[in-house]
């Protein structure tokens, strides 16, 4: 495998950042998840837009414009030969000095990596997941806002622990108020009825872009699509659940807390979902 570190490809074991940058020190950086299927990347565009926002939002300056990094995922891509699979892409604050200033960092550094995705069991795409909601709430807005998709994980990563602890693959996150937020690395749906229902953004989810996507293809199906604030009663007693990411696409969750949800097996306009997308992601994106 090639990684594209600032402008050159370098073996993976050759493939190193500095123990003095910022991103490793303090989680001073943000990050993309990116799929490529049937060799075009899907909603690159998107990708990049949000990771230019937070870039504004952490006042970091990406040392490469929109277009050149279109250009490096696309040639990293190539360089791997990838076809199908998973591209990270990443900026880093830099190499500064061990104290916390930003400005001492010298220059940003970016890192693309190509490779394979590690995806959810099959069976849980059939069967459905069983999951539940942890006691580690989502961060404030006025803290570390979560629409930043930047390298400080842990609050994501403390409800994942609770999860697994829990024997279950995602947990979902409620934010300060009680109100359901998302999961730890998926955005979080409900349907009643003909109705679509997720969080609002300003529950303190990301602004995910496989969210966007099933949304619109939802209201294509003629579903009506709202983002009200939710309560863990609104999920249990929804006819469908499922969660949405670029890892996870479309994943049934059949049982949420111990209640079973709807028939406690994946439902029809779920599973429409999913073939939907699928179908899109086969044949848009950036071409390789
Ligand atoms: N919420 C959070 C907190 C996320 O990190 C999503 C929702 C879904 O967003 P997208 O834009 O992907 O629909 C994410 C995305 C990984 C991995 O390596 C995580 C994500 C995406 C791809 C890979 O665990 N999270």
């Amino acid at each position: 495998m090639k990684v594209f570190i600032d402008g050159r490809f370098y073996d993976e074991k050759n493939a190193k950042i500095s123990v003095f940058d910022h991103g490793l020190l303090y989680g001073d950086g943000i990050f993309e998840g990116i799929r490529a299927y049937n060799g075009r990347v899907f909603r690159l565009k998107e990708h990049i837009d949000r990771l230019f926002f937070s870039a504004k939002a952490i006042l970091l300056q990406i040392p490469l414009t929109h277009a050149e990094l279109t250009r490096a995922v696309v040639a990293t891509c190539n360089k791997n030969k990838l076809r199908e699979g998973y591209i990270r892409l990443v900026v880093t604050r830099g190499v500064g000095t061990l104290g916390l200033n930003p400005n001492r960092c010298e220059k940003p550094s970016v890192i693309i990596i190509a490779g394979k995705i590690k995806l959810y069991p099959p069976e849980m795409y059939t069967n459905g997941m069983d999951i539940v909601t942890v006691a580690t709430t989502r961060n404030l807005h006025s803290a570390v806002n979560p629409a930043i998709k930047s390298l400080n994980y842990l609050n994501n990563i403390l409800a994942k622990i609770e999860a697994n602890l829990a024997g279950c693959e995602e947990a979902i996150m409620l934010n300060s108020q009680g109100f359901v937020s998302e999961c730890t690395g998926d955005n979080i749906f409900i349907i009643r009825g003909r109705q679509l229902l997720t969080p609002p953004l300003s529950a303190g989810s990301l602004y995910g872009i496989t969210r966007a996507t099933v949304m619109d293809l939802a209201r294509q199906s003629g579903l009506e699509v709202s983002e009200p604030d939710l309560t863990r009663y609104d999920l249990f007693n929804a006819d469908e659940c499922f969660l949405t990411g670029t890892a996870a696409e479309v994943i049934p969750v059949v049982k949420i807390d111990g209640r079973v949800i709807g028939s406690g097996k994946p439902g029809p306009l779920t599973r429409q979902l999913l073939e939907r997308y699928h179908e899109l992601a086969n044949r848009s994106g950036e071409p390789l």
